[in-house]
């Protein structure tokens, strides 16, 4: 007997590559079938087959506050009457931006685009147009998208798919992008002696959420604030999953340290189809059409979109202590893995910071992506099943963050950890 996301899944795959449309969400490295959901509330997600998870993906990040959240879903409603798109300026896109600039550190002015890959792929052409410098930095296990120029030592679906060179990324696109292991400030400083005259930009996740979850080490983020400023190099930070996250600053306001340019996504959208670049007037206005910097979008600033991340980032903004809500319900599950874990007999890393977090099973840090690669994935892949069959939807590959929504009650971590305590005693 085929259950309904099993059927499903087999006629997905007729009519979409994969059967998704999204490599993550194919179960590829953790095997099995790709479960398919009917709709979501808070922190549950149901299933096609009446399934109920207590859900740990959040949509990659967007649903901070739980799936469906009422102002969000009531604002989306009203401004679907208005018109979906007008493809001509609103003051709603000024009162987003307006609002993003009063939270986010460092900032003067917004560009909206679509999604995370348009964030990174603009700031990088934003980078590369105001230094006149072709060449920049990214770090192993990094995901910035799936622009041909961050395809090189990718993280997240291109690590969990394991692609080690993407067929269609062109040498010549690849040779402008120079990789170091993240946490490794020596190697980047090798680079930057060799090259640094080319070097436009190092752009880095302030926190990595695609080889798992993973912190800069002391110093890290500062020398490379140092490098930058020391030879004219543009410090990007990739924060399309740490933005209105960690802080509603961000990293840069978390963790103190200056980026020349952000990019959000994810939750400035709400789970809308929303991304942008963000940064000081004196790099932003390289933009088109106040500069030659060309980026455009029919559907950027569309208003469905707007007002869903501007009601959200409201709701963050006006209530800070979400923040530290979100902190204790993380510490709590944490320490309830590690108990759990502990009493299995099983070694395991897990790394944590804010809502964030990751369970690695080695006994050895996890400070980058050959780390995470090292780890035993195997164990991984039948704790995800195990947990999945207790009710409880983990990111499905082990080079990926763990998302607690603010949904999220005592009973529902509690449960968590009981079905971990119960999956462990069931693989080990
Ligand atoms: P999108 O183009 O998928 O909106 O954003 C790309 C992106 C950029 N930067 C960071 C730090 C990101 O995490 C992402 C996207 N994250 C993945 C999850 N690890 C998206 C999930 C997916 O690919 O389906």
């Amino acid at each position: 007997m085929y259950s309904k996301s099993e059927m499903l899944f087999g006629k997905a795959k007729q009519v979409i590559p994969g059967g998704v449309n999204s490599p993550v969400r194919a179960f590829k490295s953790v095997g099995g079938t790709p479960i398919f959901m009917e709709r979501a509330k808070g922190a549950y997600m149901y299933d096609v087959d009446g399934n109920t998870y207590i859900d740990y993906i959040n949509s990659w990040g967007p649903m901070i506050l739980g799936h469906a959240y009422e102002p969000v879903v009531k604002a989306i409603q009203e401004y679907a009457t208005y018109s979906t798109s007008f493809g001509a300026p609103t003051e709603l896109e000024i009162k987003i931006a307006e609002l993003i600039v009063s939270m986010v550190p460092n900032i003067d002015m917004v560009r909206m685009v679509n999604s995370g890959t348009e964030a990174c792929m603009t700031a990088l052409r934003l980078a590369r147009g105001y230094t006149g410098r072709n060449k920049f930095i990214k770090f192993e296990g990094c995901y910035h998208g799936h622009a041909d120029a961050f395809l090189v030592s990718a993280g997240s679906g291109v690590a969990t798919l394991g692609i080690q060179s993407v067929p269609g990324v062109t040498a010549t696109v690849a040779e402008d992008t120079l990789t170091a292991p993240y946490n490794n400030l020596p190697a980047v400083e090798q680079l930057v002696a060799e090259q640094g005259a080319e070097i436009a930009a190092i752009i880095i996740e302030p926190v990595a959420g695609n080889m798992g979850c993973i912190l800069p080490q002391p110093g890290f983020l500062e020398g490379l604030r140092k490098i930058c400023d020391a030879n004219n190099i543009l410090l990007i930070f990739d924060e399309v999953m740490t933005g209105f996250r960690l802080a509603r600053g961000g990293a840069q306001e978390l963790l103190g340290i200056k980026a020349d340019l952000v990019t959000f996504g994810k939750i400035i959208g709400a789970g809308m189809p929303v991304g942008a670049v963000a940064g000081p007037k004196a790099i932003m206005e390289n933009l088109a059409p106040a500069g030659k910097v060309y980026q455009a979008g029919t559907l950027s600033g569309n208003p469905i979109a707007m007002i869903a991340g501007y009601t959200l980032l409201q709701t963050l903004n006006n209530n800070p202590v979400i923040y530290q809500q979100l902190e204790e319900k993380a510490s709590y599950l944490v320490n309830g893995l590690k108990e759990a874990f502990g009493a299995a007999g099983i070694v395991h890393s897990i790394n944590h910071i804010g809502s964030m977090l990751s369970a690695h099973f080695t006994e050895y840090p996890i400070v980058d992506f050959s780390a995470a690669s090292a780890a035993n994935n195997e164990l991984f892949k039948r704790f995800f099943h195990a947990m999945l069959e207790r009710g409880v939807y983990l990111p499905p590959s082990a080079f990926e963050s763990w998302f607690m929504c603010n949904a999220l009650t005592t009973e529902d971590l509690d449960k968590t950890i009981a079905a971990a305590k119960s999956a462990m005693q069931a693989i080990k």
